[in-house]
C-alpha cells in the first residue's frame, strides 16, 4: 500500500485502453493550490497522452476536499462522463479537523461509487506534511494525478 514502494506514474503503457472516444470530468480543490494543480496538471497531461481530446476533458474547481463530494456527485447527475476523478490534498494539522475531513470524502465517494453509474476515481492526497504532498505531485513518488488518471480510462472502459 505505501506510495514509497510503488512510483504513482509507472505503468504498463499497453494496458491503457484507448481514451479518443470518452470523456471525463475532474473536479479540483482549490485547498493547497500548489499540490492540486500539480495533480491536475498530471491528471489532464496523461489523459490527453492516451487520446483523451481536451474539449473532453471538464474542470470544475470546489472550495477543499471537504466539497470534492458534491462536486463529483453533481457531475454524476449530468450523466455525460465516462469516468469522474477528484483530486485534493488534505495535509495534517494540530486538530482532528484532517480526520474528519478524509473520513468523509473517503465515504462520499465510496458510496458515490456503489450508488451512481458513473465510475469516480479517488486522488486525494492524505498526508502528514507538505513535503509528503509534494513527493507525491511529481516529486519523488511521481504523481497521483497520473496514477488516477490512468484508474479513470481503465475505469471509463470497464
Ligand atoms: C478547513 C480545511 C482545513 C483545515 N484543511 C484543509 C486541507 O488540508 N485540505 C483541504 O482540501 N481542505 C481543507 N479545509 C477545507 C475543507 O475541506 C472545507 O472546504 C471546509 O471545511 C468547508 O466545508
Amino acid at each position: 500500500m505505501a506510495t514509497a514502494l510503488h512510483n504513482l506514474s509507472d505503468y504498463d503503457l499497453n494496458s491503457v485502453p484507448d481514451a479518443s472516444n470518452m470523456c471525463f470530468g475532474i473536479v479540483v480543490s482549490e485547498w493547497n493550490p500548489e499540490i492540486t494543480g500539480a495533480l491536475l496538471d498530471g491528471a489532464v497531461k496523461t489523459l490527453e497522452k492516451h487520446g483523451a481530446i481536451p474539449e473532453n476533458i471538464h474542470v470544475k474547481t470546489v472550495p477543499g476536499s471537504f466539497e470534492l463530494v458534491y462536486g463529483a456527485h453533481q457531475m454524476t447527475l449530468n450523466g455525460s462522463y465516462d469516468a469522474i476523478i477528484v483530486l485534493g490534498s488534505v495535509i495534517r494539522g494540530e486538530t482532528p479537523h484532517f480526520d474528519y475531513i478524509c473520513e468523509g470524502v473517503t465515504y462520499g465517494i465510496a458510496r458515490l461509487n456503489a450508488l451512481s453509474e458513473c465510475p469516480v476515481i479517488f486522488g486525494l492526497l492524505t498526508t502528514n506534511d507538505l513535503q509528503q504532498a509534494l513527493d507525491r505531485c511529481g516529486g519523488k513518488h511521481g504523481n497521483k494525478g497520473d496514477e488516477c488518471a490512468v484508474v479513470a480510462i481503465k475505469m471509463a472502459k470497464f
